[in-house]
């Protein structure tokens, strides 16, 4: 919004020219997102506690976390609240792909307020039904791979990471296939959360790397230098990125260990979602799986586990699935397992970064 009502004012008052520069409105998109988050935390966490919205604990979870019972959640409410108010601040409201993305992460935060309400306000153990989560996820999923296909401009091929000359054009079929990298992100970010701050730390990291690709490929000269799609408007992509990661800093106040606040399912959801469709806009979708190498690692675990469990009557691969609860049954202390994540997936960025050059 104010890029629509400052930048037109650069001719008389010339500072203002400023707000034409993405980089300028991602900083201070993340700025907002992060001071929205940082202050209105306290009173949300008040406020939580007050509607007696407190965690669950169920009883077959590690020991350590039986202290945890009580601890407010749904704290994605103020995620998604502090996201959308920057990036409707600070972006281009013309640009198509900002609404793709907004209706991404409000819709999945949607969804994931419904599981917590009937779990945490109707003391429903299982919330939402899992088919009946799964089956919301897959139509929100499926019209939002249908709005990106039916931009004008946008290339329905495929980007595979380390190879410039591979990318399968799946025509109609990038439906389905966005709609499955926005449904797998959205569960496999909510299964990460599972540790303080276990699942904020990779958004925060991946939303910086996607801030990256969301630029590069909206740069005509950039992206024919790197010889990456050229995706007209991502751009302001790499702003609700910013936003993304102030959002994500603001909550990591909170929610670092000892967490004062969870984010629930509405933001785990919500945090996957967007990043999924970040991905798709980006055409980095393959990428994803190194960029949130993380949560990806963290569902494999839970695959096999589960696939192994079957498969021999009852014997475990890990102590605990998923991944950061074998850590924490070894005896490493949560804040511990949760940094280790941390620089794994700092890492993981890092290389994916360097495929935009070896390629
Ligand atoms: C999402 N939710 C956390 C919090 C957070 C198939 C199976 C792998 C499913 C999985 C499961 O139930 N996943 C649900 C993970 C829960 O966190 C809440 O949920 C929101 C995210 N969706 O925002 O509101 C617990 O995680 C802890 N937590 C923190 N700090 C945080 O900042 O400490 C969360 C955020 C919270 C709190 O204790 O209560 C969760 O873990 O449920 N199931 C599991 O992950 C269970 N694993 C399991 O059953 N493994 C089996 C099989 C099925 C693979 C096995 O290994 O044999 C574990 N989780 C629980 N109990 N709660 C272990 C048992």
């Amino acid at each position: 919004m104010l890029y629509h009502l400052l930048y037109p004012l650069h001719e008389t008052i010339s500072v203002f020219n400023v707000f034409r520069y993405i980089t300028f409105r991602t900083i201070y998109a993340s700025l907002t997102a992060f001071l929205i988050c940082f202050i209105l935390g306290p009173w949300v966490i008040r406020k939580l506690s007050h509607l007696q919205i407190g965690q669950y604990i169920r009883e077959d979870g590690p020991e350590s976390h039986h202290k945890k019972a009580g601890t407010p959640t749904m704290g994605g409410t103020l995620i998604i609240f502090s996201i959308t108010v920057s990036t409707l601040l600070w972006t281009n409201l013309t640009n198509y792909y900002i609404w793709i993305v907004l209706l991404a992460t409000i819709g999945y935060g949607c969804i994931g307020f419904i599981d917590d309400y009937l779990m945490q306000i109707k003391k429903r153990n299982k919330g939402l039904r899992g088919r009946n989560k799964f089956l919301l996820q897959t139509i929100l999923a499926t019209v939002t791979g249908a709005l990106v296909y039916s931009c004008s401009d946008f290339s329905t091929c495929v980007t595979i990471p380390f190879f410039k000359n591979i990318s399968p054009d799946l025509g109609w079929g990038y439906i389905p296939f966005a709609a499955l990298i926005i449904i797998g992100t959205s569960n496999a970010v909510n299964l990460t959360d599972g540790l303080d701050g276990l699942a904020i730390g990779p958004i925060i990291i991946a939303s910086v790397t996607y801030m990256v690709f969301a630029y590069v490929a909206g740069h005509f000269k950039i992206a024919d230098y790197l010889q990456i799609n050229f995706v007209a408007g991502s751009g302001e992509i790499a702003i609700f990125c910013g936003a993304l990661a102030g959002a994500g800093l603001g909550f990591l106040w909170f929610n670092t260990y000892p967490a004062q606040i969870f984010m629930g399912d509405v933001g785990s959801l919500a945090l996957g979602g967007a990043i999924g469709t970040v991905a798709v806009i980006t055409k980095q979708e393959i990428l994803l799986v190194l960029v949130g190498g993380i949560f990806v690692i963290e569902t494999l675990s839970v695959i096999f586990q589960v696939g192994f469990f079957k498969m021999t009557n009852g014997r475990r691969i890990f102590k605990m699935a998923p991944l950061h609860h074998h850590f924490e049954l070894k005896g490493w202390p949560e804040p511990k397992v949760i940094v280790r994540f941390w620089i794994i997936a700092i890492a993981l960025a890092l290389l994916s970064m360097s495929t935009l050059k070896i390629r």
